[in-house]
């Protein structure tokens, strides 16, 4: 631990039954790379891999199948780490991890305990997404447009008992510790967006009509728009509801409530839905104003995002004015854009401006004339006073519902005693492992599988002997991943969940690549049980991962399409039309050219085509499979070729034809060295020249190249590393003589990209060892300069011209050079030269008599 570290990681994989797919090892491709590059310069590198193998699907299969997901995994594993290693990845296979290995997770369940000692671990009835057919609940996150993420099947709202995290408490330190973080920008918005903090202030309107005094509190951000409120609005799910609806209205309350309780929140809020609602029957008064107005139901506003209820301001909000104008509710503009004024009717205005409609003797409140902002803050400093409110800060953030209904995954260490009380199970007796279950199917009333295991669900309470039972929940897949990466600095502790020092020396990630579809979940949850594993002095650094990277999607190989009119003429892409008769057919690769922007057909360049590439899957046929690949090129090329498909962060389209590419390159290299093969099959030696010194020819060609390498893999360009690469073997091809240092020095430049052939080379210049410790090459910038300066050359004191010259070049070579040079020659031919002044490298200046 004298050296220093360089922790680079990979998102490690979920195991599925597919195996590796050509997506995968670009990232880790990139990741070994950095990792082969820091070995070689003196780090000392961690880069590790593992499985995150808790989750769905091996429980699907073992449903449909009967196979335990124990057996699942450990094949599925089994063929992820030998494809895997057929790629050369450099992983310390010896701190090899997977979250479904009761050594692993007994620290899951730890920091659960830890999360519920600390009360941010609670249980909570709330309205979860339900989903039937999987028999499980699924996070909000986990719902597309009504159906689960996984399978599409359909998603209803229903209460139940779930355990809750409570990442809320730590909203505002998710928030502000971004900004140091080394991130892509677009993900730390993805983040600050999730976590969505406004400020604002919540008010109360009291219920008028009813004998109690009843107040419905809303949250507004824009407390300045009071004026402007002219009904209120209650989500569906409100508690007050029942309480205030008029016994008129009752009925249809009802029957609005059933329907939106079938709808997801993001249907709700979409805003290009039209707004429905209904009135309640009651009304509320205005405190800003004194006056009455009427308190709606409607299900565009949620019940789980700040009070559940608010304030309408249809001039001023866009949601607000369509509903108005559908239930006919009175429009009052309370802010004017400045220097100017709008028909409110027409359109909502949601900017700032000046206060105008916006004073009252009643409340003695006065805000006409002020800026929005300044308003804001009359309006709750008044609030305050009355008591009719306060200032509010709100997130959108929930707390993590953490609690799945099914077998494969790890089980929640409480149990409940015969009061029905939860107790945590003691740390000694973790890890808390899963029982053998036959029969997976899940119950269909909510009720997990694990409650078929009676043997271990009954247990005894350890502090009264009496009767207990266990938690038959599991935790979602998240959970493994949320600290995985802090295990793989130690992963055999058996006392801790890692080792103080080990931590404090690997701490934090330095470089975590992986899919930019983990930009909120994964990486947010993970920050969370990182701070507060910091909290609690388990970890030193407050975040985990201080550069994360994404890498692009590979979409499948591009395909041509052309068009044929109903007669079976070819037709050009940009006149096909919806009405007309076309038809389309898919033109190979070979027959198709880039004219400007476009593709066109090679035989006919008038006939433009449509070029499209989609994203890889088994439905389309599109799939590449690495293993193929490497069998016919060889694991170098299939590396090389990610690597040079295009910027490391875009997407990119997959073309067998750029692997020819790639591969050919590499085998150009090869004969560089090994030279080819003679009739008799083995191989003739290469230019190689065992003996020869280099020129500064080659040596300037070598040190451009190591520049460039080194400087593109540090910014992890590593497409524009191969680039600088092929120059140099296409100058190498071009001179007599190779000498074997120079040979070697590029050799250890192509390494990190291409280990296998490097090997090989490595060991065919003479080598005994791997040159995996070998340093990587350094720059001599002296080899970078330019050799040759331009020379501006004066000619009684007028600069005439410039000659190009080296360096080194003396007086005499100058001056020759601008006597042979076309525009000098003339104000030199037949004068006599009086004086000449040189500074080498800079001027020459030539007095000469007229
Ligand atoms: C009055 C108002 C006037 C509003 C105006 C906006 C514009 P963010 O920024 O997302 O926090 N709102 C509050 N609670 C809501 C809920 N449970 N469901 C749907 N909408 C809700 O937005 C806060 C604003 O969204 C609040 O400010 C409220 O409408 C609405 F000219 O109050 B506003």
């Amino acid at each position: 631990m004298s050296k220093p570290k360089f922790y680079v990681l990979d998102m490690f994989p979920y195991p599925s039954g597919a195996g590796l797919h050509v997506g995968h090892p670009l990232g880790y491709t990139a990741t070994d790379i950095l990792a082969r590059l820091r070995r070689m310069q003196g780090f000392n590198v961690l880069h590790p891999m593992g499985w995150d193998a808790f989750g769905l699907p091996a429980e699907q299969y073992a449903i449909e199948t009967g196979t335990h997901p124990k057996v699942t995994t450990i094949k599925n594993i089994d063929r992820f780490r030998s494809q895997l290693k057929l790629l050369g990845f450099s992983y310390d296979w010896d701190r090899e991890i997977s979250t479904t290995d009761t050594e692993y997770y007994k620290w899951t369940q730890w920091i659960f305990l830890q999360l519920l000692k600390r009360g941010l671990a609670y249980q909570a009835e709330v309205p979860v997404n339900w989903c039937p057919a999987l028999g499980t609940v699924l996070a909000n996150e986990e719902v597309v447009d009504g159906v689960s993420e996984r399978g599409g099947h359909p998603v209803i709202r229903k209460p139940m008992r779930q355990w809750m995290l409570k990442i809320t408490a730590y909203a505002d330190r998710l928030l502000e510790d971004l900004n140091d973080l080394d991130w892509p920008e677009s993900v730390k918005e993805m983040q600050r967006n999730w976590i969505g903090r406004s400020e604002g202030a919540e008010m109360q309107f009291s219920v008028v009509d009813i004998e109690s005094d009843l107040k419905v509190t809303v949250y507004t951000t824009r407390p300045d728009t009071i004026f402007g409120a002219t009904y209120l609005v209650l989500a569906p799910e409100h508690v007050l509801l029942s309480a205030i609806v008029s016994d008129a209205q009752r009925k249809d309350v009802e029957e609005y409530r059933e329907v939106a309780s079938r709808k997801s929140d993001l249907e709700r809020t979409e805003l290009q839905k039209e707004k429905t609602g209904v009135f309640s029957g009651c009304y509320a008064t205005n405190p800003a104003n004194g006056v009455s107005i009427p308190i709606w139901v409607a299900d565009y506003v949620l019940g789980s995002y700040g009070t559940g209820a608010i304030m309408a301001v249809p001039a001023h909000d866009t949601r607000d004015h369509e509903f108005a104008l559908k239930y006919n509710i009175p429009i009052c503009g309370v802010v004017n854009p400045e220097n100017g004024s709008l028909d409110y009717f027409e359109k909502a205005f949601s900017g700032d401006g000046t206060m105008i409609n916006s004073s009252s003797t009643t409340s003695g409140l006065d805000i006409n004339g002020l800026s929005s902002k300044d308003a804001a803050s009359r309006v709750i400093e008044w609030l305050e006073k009355t008591g009719n409110g306060m200032k509010k800060v709100n997130y959108k953030l929930r707390d993590w519902l953490f609690a799945r209904q099914r077998y494969w995954g790890e089980p929640i260490p409480v149990i409940f005693n015969d009061r029905g009380e939860c107790e945590p199970i003691s740390e000694a007796e973790l890890p808390l492992t899963l029982p053998e279950l036959d029969d997976f199917t899940p119950t269909g009333t909510g009720e997990p599988p694990l409650a078929k295991a009676l043997s271990w669900v009954e247990t005894i309470d350890p502090t009264t002997g009496g009767s207990a039972r266990r938690e038959t929940n599991t935790m979602p897949q998240w959970a493994g991943s949320c600290w995985y990466y802090l295990r793989f600095m130690d992963p055999k502790n058996s006392n801790a969940l890692v080792d103080k020092e080990k931590e404090m020396y690997w701490s934090p990630v330095d470089v975590y690549v992986g899919g930019a579809e983990h930009a909120v979940l994964h990486l947010l949850y993970a920050r969370f049980w990182h701070k507060v594993l910091y909290d609690i002095g388990v970890v030193s650094t407050k975040e985990p991962f201080q550069c994360v990277i994404n890498q692009g999607i590979i979409l499948g190989e591009v395909q041509y399409l052309a068009f044929r009119d109903s007669d079976g003429n070819l037709v050009s892409a940009d006149v096909v039309n919806d009405t007309g008769n076309f038809s389309q057919e898919s033109i190979p690769e070979e027959k198709v050219v880039k004219s400007g922007d476009y593709f066109v057909m090679k035989d006919n360049p008038n006939i433009r085509l449509i070029a499209r590439a989609h994203k890889m899957s088994k439905s389309r046929g599109n799939v590449v499979n690495p293993d193929d690949v490497v069998l016919q090129y060889g694991a170098d090329s299939l590396r090389l070729y990610e690597m040079f498909m295009g910027p490391f962060r875009d997407s990119k389209t997959w073309s067998t034809s750029g692997i020819d590419g790639v591969h050919r390159f590499l085998a150009r290299v090869w004969r560089l060295v090994v030279g080819l093969p003679s009739a008799d099959g083995k191989f003739k030696s290469g230019t190689v020249d065992f003996e020869g010194e280099p020129s500064i020819e080659q040596l300037r060609c070598l040190h451009r190249c190591i520049n460039k390498v080194t400087e593109e893999i540090e910014a992890t360009r590593f497409n524009t590393g191969i680039s600088a690469m092929m120059e140099f073997t296409n100058a190498a091809y071009k001179w007599e003589k190779l000498p074997k240092s120079i040979v070697e020095e590029f050799i250890l430049l192509l390494s990190p990209y291409a280990p296998h052939m490097a090997e090989e080379l490595w060991s065919r210049l003479g080598h005994s060892t791997s040159l995996a410790y070998e340093p990587f090459p350094k720059v001599n910038p002296a080899y970078l300069k330019e050799s040759t300066v331009i020379l501006p050359v004066q000619i009684n004191g007028k600069t005439r011209g410039t000659i190009q010259v080296e360096k080194t070049c003396t007086e005499e070579d100058a001056f020759e050079l601008a006597s042979l040079d076309s525009k000098l020659s003339k104000f030199l031919s037949g004068k006599s030269i009086k004086k000449r002044i040189f500074v080498p490298g800079k001027i020459l200046n030539i007095i000469v008599l007229e």
